[in-house]
Order: C-alpha cells, then structure tokens, then sequence
C-alpha cells in the first residue's frame, strides 16, 4: 500500500507505527492553511525546515506550507499521490527514526507554469516565502554575490516579466501582483549556503526590480525584509536503497522519503514584518544577527565539506564516512579547522573546538551514505565562501593557508574531468563547460591549469589571482596532485 493521509490511518498501519516508534503529524494536515510559500521542495527543505514548521502545525495550524520545484516536476510527481506526506528517516549507526511529515500541503510543478505560483505568492495569507534553490539559483557572480545581469534567465526574465523562470524573478512578479492588491509584502528567507543569505538575496531581488524600471515597484520591493538564516544539516540524495530501507519500517511504499541525521540547527535573524510561527518553539534560535554563525558553518562544516568532496573522490572515496575515515584525510581535515580556519572566527576557541570535534563525528555517521560526488558539484559556486573568504582572511592577518589551498588546488584537478585512474568525472556545474575548456586547453602542466582556471574572476575576483604567494601555494599543490596523486598529496603535508 502506498503512503496517503488514509493509509497512515489505518488500524495495521497505526499498529505498526507504534511497535517501530514510527510517528506521525500530531494534527490533521487537511485541517491546515498555508501561510509560507516554499521555493525548490528539494530534500534539504524536507529534511530541515518543513520538519520544524510540522513540529508547530498542531497549536499553529496558520503556516502550512506550499512548495515549488523550479526546474523539475518530480517531487509534485512523487507527493501528490501520497497527500504529500513523506517520511523523513533520522539516521546514525544507532539505527533509524522514521517520522511522517505532513507539512507540507501542495507542491506546484513550476517547471511547466509559474501562473499559479506567483497567484499564491500573493495571497494575503502568504507572509513567508522561503528559498532553498541552491547558491547557483541566485544566478549571481559568487565572488561577490551580486545579480548576474548577462544570466540567461534573467535577460529572460526581464523580457518577460510575466512568465519569469529565475527565483529574483518569481519573487518580483509576486510582489508586484502583491502591491497591486494593496497587500504588504511577504517576508523573504532564505536558506542556502550563502554568506549573509539574506543581504545576498535582498541585493539580487531589489537589483532585479530596479532593472524593471517600474519606480512604484521598486519602491514597494523595498520595503520588504530579508532575514539571515544559519541552517544546518546533513542531508544526502536519496537513493533506491534508502527507500527499501524506509519503506520496511513504515509498511508503506513511500515514492520519496528523505535521509537525515539526528543533528539539526536553525539560526535565524528575527526580522519578520508580516509575522512568523514561533519557529523557537520548534528549536530554533531567533537572534539578532545571524553572521558569525553562518561564517562559522561555511567556513567549518562546508568548507571541510568541499575539501573532502574532492580529496575524498580522488582518493578513490565514494562517501564521506568512508573520507573521513582515512587517516590521511582525517588528520587534514581536523587541521584545516584547527589551525586554519578557527582562528579565523569571533567565537572562543573552546567552543569552536568542541564544534569541530562535533562535525568530525557527524562526517563519521556510517548510516548516511553522502557522496563526494553529490558535495563536489557546483563548485564555482561554492568555493568563495567556502574557501576563499578564508583564505583572504588568513592572508590579511599574514598566516598561511596551506590545507585551504589544497581545497583550492582539489578542485582544480576535479574539474579537469578525468580521475586518477584516467576515467571521466562527472563534473556537474554551471561552469562545467568553460572549466572544461579551460583545463582541456592547459593539458597536464599544473602552471597553465592553475594559470588557466584563475581567470574565473567570478570565483577568484581579482585580488586572489594577483597574489604570488596563493598562486604559487595552488600551484605547487596541483602539481603534486597532477604528478603524485591525491593519497601522495595529502601525506607529504604530514
Ligand atoms: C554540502 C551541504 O552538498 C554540499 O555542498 O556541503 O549541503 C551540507 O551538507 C549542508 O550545508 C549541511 O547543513
């Protein structure tokens, strides 16, 4: 039987739920409003914050949410036939937690029609929209987060402001319709891995509507608030397997359950004009500002994250446990926290400390197969504040960078498409065309690969690829990754 509202019901089902602790919505999701548009309903907002918002719906039935894939229409294709329920499966070498999530209240296909998303967007009862469409959906230059205005789909967009395919243009056309009903804007939240997502987003979204050249809108886009959210946690793609794994313990066929692992974090900068569930009640830390935790996230678990994902995959790693777990990687990994990018950061360093020894141990979880693969895409879009932010404050403080750099020069051999084997590497990311290129045109001299992928100024800037000291730093890395291998590499830091 598949996952529906009725299946979970039934009396096997509810049998079943209570031997295996399997539980389910404390409320009838059907008895619930939407309140919170949510856009790209991909694994990492079922796994984070639709699980918060369903803790809350029992006593705040007001902020269900909506959700909308932009490029894809297989999650409406999955969920609809199970009422949008899912279960998010919570997963350690303890065992797993099976939770049936029910916030979710529709997922629209915006692939194929925006239409009805922007006519939702401008409900009244609509007062979040939240974002989780990836760094590269911001279609903004990562080196320094502001609208891309040659991107394809905004020169799209600003064409065709009716039928928009980027998010800054979803978010405009909605508020526009808003303002012309006389309603106040909702707020707009994002949570990517993006350095001050909030000022990230709100440059791009008023950019955008500046460039509409409709003074009233502009004016309205404004006034709208963009909150910074810190938000955390590991969640790898879900594969064939883990829906084996789930639908055994719920006794239900579930088309897209979700993997997880026990730990969650959600800082929130607590700028919500037009309202907000109590998301503390849920757990979350509503403060006044969100940056020093987003540095530290970026700088601590996704810039490990990063460095593992290429070392990872050229040494022959497919998961990151398994990354972890070689000792080599391991002693790099704990000292790029330690020395490189800890004293970096404005918190103390005991807590800190205690911080990496926590991601050590949530990289090691041997229940969450998390790919090298699935971390090393979009790179471009990835490394400035993964990495390069930084490597440009150890540079102004005069300390060395050397682990970082090899991050730097990690990915540089990845993206040349071949491994160490001589097979293809799936390179996934917007650029992948142009480093392709780039690569193909150096060959195998680690001075012209080097050379060759730092005039990515969208990723370097300028300062970077000017600086001697770095280039040669990378370039003695690529050089010994190209001539020795990852393993090699990796040992002679010692
Ligand atoms: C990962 C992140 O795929 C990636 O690039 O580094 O998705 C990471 O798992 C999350 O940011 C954890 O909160």
């Amino acid at each position: 039987m598949h996952l529906s509202a009725a299946a979970i019901r039934s009396d096997s089902a509810q049998a079943l739920f209570s031997n295996k602790a399997v539980s389910v919505p404390d409320y009838d999701p059907a008895a619930t409003n939407p309140g919170i548009v949510h856009l790209g309903i991909g694994a990492f907002h079922r796994a984070h914050m639709a699980a918060y918002v369903d803790s809350l719906l029992a006593s705040h039935p007001d902020w269900a949410i909506i959700g909308a894939s932009l490029r894809r229409p297989d999650a409406r294709d999955a969920l609809a036939p199970q009422d949008f329920l899912y279960t998010l499966a919570i997963r350690d070498a303890s065992g797993t937690r099976a939770r049936i999530i029910g916030a979710i209240r529709d997922v629209l296909d915006a692939s194929a029609d925006r239409t009805e998303l922007i006519e939702i967007m401008a409900l009244p009862a609509i007062r979040i929209v939240s974002l989780t469409v990836t760094e590269k959906g911001y279609c903004s230059a990562p080196a320094t987060g502001e609208l891309d205005e040659a991107h394809p789909d905004i020169v799209h967009d600003l064409a065709h402001p009716d039928a928009p395919l980027s998010a800054p243009g979803i978010i405009v056309a909605a508020l526009k319709l808003r303002q012309a009903r006389g309603l106040i804007p909702f707020t707009v939240m994002s949570c990517d891995n993006l350095p001050s997502n909030g000022r990230t987003a709100g440059r791009i979204v008023r950019r955008f509507a500046e460039l509409t050249g409709d003074e009233a809108l502009i004016d309205y886009v404004n006034t709208v608030s963009f909150p910074s959210t810190m938000i955390d946690r590991i969640v790898p793609a879900t594969t064939d397997k883990d829906r084996e794994i789930v639908n055994d313990i719920i006794g239900l066929e579930d088309a897209w359950p979700i993997m997880t692992e026990p730990f969650t974090q959600w800082v929130i900068e607590d700028d919500f004009p037009a309202g907000r569930p109590p998301f503390e009640q849920a757990g979350a830390q509503l403060v006044d500002d969100v940056e020093p935790f987003e540095l530290m996230k970026l700088r601590m678990l996704n810039g490990s994250h990063s460095t593992m994902a290429y070392l990872g995959y050229l040494s022959g790693h497919q998961y990151v446990s398994e990354a972890i777990a070689d000792p080599g990687i391991h002693k790099l990994i704990h000292g790029l926290m330690t020395e490189e990018v800890i004293p970096t950061l404005p918190m103390s360093r005991e807590s800190l400390e205690a911080y990496r020894d926590q991601l050590l141990a949530r990289f090691a979880n041997p229940a969450l197969n998390h790919r090298t693969w699935q971390i090393a895409m979009d790179g471009t879009q990835k490394l400035p504040q993964r990495l390069l932010g930084t490597i440009r404050a150890r540079i102004d403080a005069g300390q060395s960078y050397t682990r970082l750099a090899l991050g730097v020069a990690a990915w540089m051999r990845y993206v040349t498409g071949i491994d160490e084997k001589g097979q293809p590497i799936d390179v996934k990311d917007p650029l992948s065309a142009r480093l392709r290129q780039l690569a193909d045109a150096a060959g195998p001299d680690a001075d012209q690969l080097a050379t060759n992928l730092l005039t990515v100024t969208e990723v370097f800037g300028t300062d970077l690829p000017a600086s001697k000291a770095f280039r040669d730093e990378v370039t003695n890395h690529l050089k010994s990754l190209l001539e020795t291998g990852a393993a090699a590499t990796i040992a002679r830091l010692g």
